[in-house]
């Protein structure tokens, strides 16, 4: 399982034993963690567990695709990437 998986839900007080009721601030923890899994499974089409490139830029294309229908300026795929990169380095 990743590292959004049921073992960081069980982290969240609405899953701890004795807790009876349900704060909004629990629910938002608990849709986001399982948001964010469930857009990663759907993303990860061959189920290793890893995103790959190739199939973020499968699923990037397809935006590209829609921005150039609608006429929207987009950026090259590898500059995205780059873009993401640099981020995390800073
Ligand atoms: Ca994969």
């Amino acid at each position: 399982m990743n590292s959004f998986g049921f073992s960081s839900l069980k982290k969240i007080s609405v899953l701890q034993p004795g807790r009876r009721s349900l704060s909004i601030a629990d629910l938002h923890l608990f849709t986001f963690f399982a948001s964010i899994e469930y857009w990663f499974r759907c993303m990860d089409l061959d189920g290793d567990g890893i995103l790959s490139m190739f199939e973020l830029e499968y699923f990037y294309q397809e935006q590209v695709h829609k921005m150039e229908i609608y006429g929207i300026e987009y950026m090259p795929f590898e500059d995205c990437i780059c873009q993401v990169g640099k981020r995390r380095d800073s």
